[in-house]
């Protein structure tokens, strides 16, 4: 073929070759405390529709073909227009607002090459598929739109460097998520592009947690370095230097100490940190003890009940690119409601979210994009959906915040489904004793029972209902809770109205504030009385765009916001939600 023809562009399995190098949770490398340096900035960037990039190799640079002629090149890198990342496209302009495809960004740095160590190049999300090219050579690609992914450019790097990174936003069937969701599909770069310099030797992973055993004075440290040798770890408010030997690329030790506990209420931080030859990282991590036993969720030992909330990661201006002051403002908003719980729905959010939940004092559910119909049955998609669930793990261990890994949301009780669904969380239990694992699950609906194969796999049943919205019929929650007897604890992740902001006047009529606030009153009156009922993140903060959603008390948005799309304007169910966490459930 390629003889024959002029060029790439008549290969119709261009992509194919761009396939392999896949990074994976096995390629991350511990941050905390490191050197960063940013690419973020102005990158030159152009809409790809065709995948020219990919088709005709642009990344290679080519200008003439070696014997002199001018190659027809349909790019110019440096001329093209600027975005400034990370961002959302969608966001960034308004002729981008519903663009799916694929877009080419690049630009130029900078870097002492023959500095020792190695190099890594960190993206901490790209929307939905990313392969990089550095100095014209293919690096390797990431799927999945919100995990970071790290690749070794060791090798490629010269004092200028050209970078050039091709996301594609398609949605598409095999994918995690897969191509029909109830959220609108961000595309590109909006999370840190950066290059962290380690030593040769280094940290991998660094995992500090308090052993969940009931006595709270001991502490489990699990540490992956490139090569064998001796860490130290040390946590100077408690006075501990503790050495732990790696041997085969791994150490574990266990440490004797009584800290103080996180909670919620005193969100208490250590500064930790861990030497091992010329590499040095730290972290800021709260021990506390996350248990399950009988139909009680135990914090530190005592049974809590999770007032929560769900939470999409959007803005009308940033889309999923959410800047600090608006993850801070969405927890304080949360705090105003009486929360002592955030549902992150329904992919990971980004990594500062639990960060300042660490620190501001709130627990967290996070969850992967197992959402719906996804292809159970592919190996490909497991391996994708394992993937992103192993680095959200991998991201977040250390924080205390994070009590729950969800597995997924609203599946379809088939075998293929429940194959795929233990899996996971067979995985994340032998991961990672230190939160429970769950699900938000359907209810068998002709049973009106809460029953699904996938309890037996869970620490705590997640279960969505939508009594008095999609379900008409208010009655069939207290019998749904009769016909239940579940031998774990509940959390009803999910219930909700849509209200579009300024309808009202009719509490019959669904749409309006009035009935939005009797849906939740008379939800929260049954379940605040059911004792197997450890928690609730009603459905949901604030609106959210959602393509699938065209009423007129919709546009476009989902309207089960307890605020409207600008977060400022407080719906009356806000209050009614508001009334029982303050004031009735304790
Ligand atoms: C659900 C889904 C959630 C939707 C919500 C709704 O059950 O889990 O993603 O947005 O219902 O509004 O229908």
């Amino acid at each position: 073929m390629e003889k024959k023809y002029l060029s790439d562009i008549h290969l119709e399995d261009y992509a194919h070759e761009y396939e392999d190098r896949k990074t994976t949770y096995r390629d991350m490398v511990f941050i905390g405390g490191r050197e960063r340096i940013s690419l973020n900035g102005e990158w030159n960037y152009a809409v790809d529709q065709y995948d020219t990039c990919l088709r005709q190799k642009w990344f290679k640079e080519r200008y003439t073909d070696g014997r002199g002629f001018t190659l027809p090149v349909d790019y110019s890198f440096d001329e093209w227009p600027v975005m400034e990342l990370p961002c959302c496209w969608n966001t960034f302009a308004k002729e981008y607002l519903l663009y799916e495809g694929p877009m080419v960004f690049t630009r130029r740095f900078g870097c002492d090459a023959r500095g020792s160590g190695r190099v890594f190049l960190r993206i901490g999300a790209a929307s939905m598929l990313c392969r990089v090219f550095v100095n014209g050579t293919y690096v390797g690609m990431h799927r999945g739109a919100s995990t970071p992914f790290f690749f070794d450019i060791t090798g490629l790097l010269q004092d200028e460097n050209r970078i050039l990174i091709c996301v594609d936003s398609t949605r598409r069937p095999e994918q995690v998520p897969t191509e029909n969701t109830d959220w609108f599909n961000y595309g590109g770069i909006f999370r840190d592009i950066e290059l962290i310099r380690v030593p040769e030797i280094y940290i991998k992973s660094f995992h500090i947690s308090l052993v969940p055993d009931g006595c709270y004075d001991k502490l489990a440290v699990k540490i992956e370095a490139s090569a064998a040798g001796s860490a130290i770890v040390r946590i100077p408010e408690l006075g501990i230097e503790e050495k732990v030997p790696v041997t085969g690329g791994k150490g574990e030790a266990i440490i004797n100490v009584k800290p103080e506990l996180w909670s919620p209420e005193d969100p208490h931080l250590y500064d930790v940190t861990a030497e091992f030859g010329d590499d040095h990282v730290s972290d800021r991590v709260g021990f506390r003890e996350l248990r399950v036993r009988g139909r009680d969720v135990l914090l530190n030992g005592k049974s809590i009940l999770l007032k929560g909330i769900s939470m999409h990661e959007e803005s009308v201006p940033n889309g999923r690119g959410l800047t600090d002051k608006e993850r801070i403002e969405n927890i304080r908003l949360a705090k105003e409601l009486g929360c002592n719980f955030i549902r992150a729905a329904h992919y990971p959010h980004h990594e500062r979210l639990s960060q300042l939940a660490d620190e501001l004092g709130i627990m967290l559910w996070e969850e992967i994009p197992v959402y719906w119909a996804i292809r159970f049955e592919r190996e490909e998609t497991y391996d994708d959906a394992h993937n992103q669930f192993a680095e959200l793990i991998e991201r977040d261990y250390n924080r205390a915040s994070v009590i729950i890994w969800s597995v997924g949301n609203e599946n379809a009780d088939t075998d293929s489904r429940l194959s795929f669904m233990k899996r996971l969380a067979d995985y994340a239990h032998e991961t990672d004793p230190t939160r429970a694992v769950s699900a938000a699950c359907l209810v068998d609906e002709a049973e009106n029972r809460i029953a699904d194969r996938l309890e037996e796999s869970l620490d705590i049943i997640g279960v969505n209902e939508y009594c008095g919205w999609y379900s008409p019929d208010f009655e069939r929650l207290p019998a749904l809770m009769k016909n239940s007897n579940p031998d774990k604890p509940v959390i009803i992740t999910e219930f909700g109205a849509d209200a579009m902001r300024g309808v009202t006047g009719d509490p019959e009529r669904k749409g309006t504030e009035e009935y939005q606030a009797g849906v939740y009153e008379k939800q929260l009156e049954t379940l605040t009385k059911i004792d197997y009922i450890k928690g609730i993140s009603p459905w949901i903060l604030y609106d959210f765009r959602c393509p699938r959603r065209t009423s007129s008390i919709q546009k476009y948005y989902n309207r089960k916001g307890l605020l409207d799309e600008t977060k400022t304007y407080r719906k009356p169910a806000f209050y009614v939600l508001q009334r029982y966490y303050r004031e009735v459930w304790k």
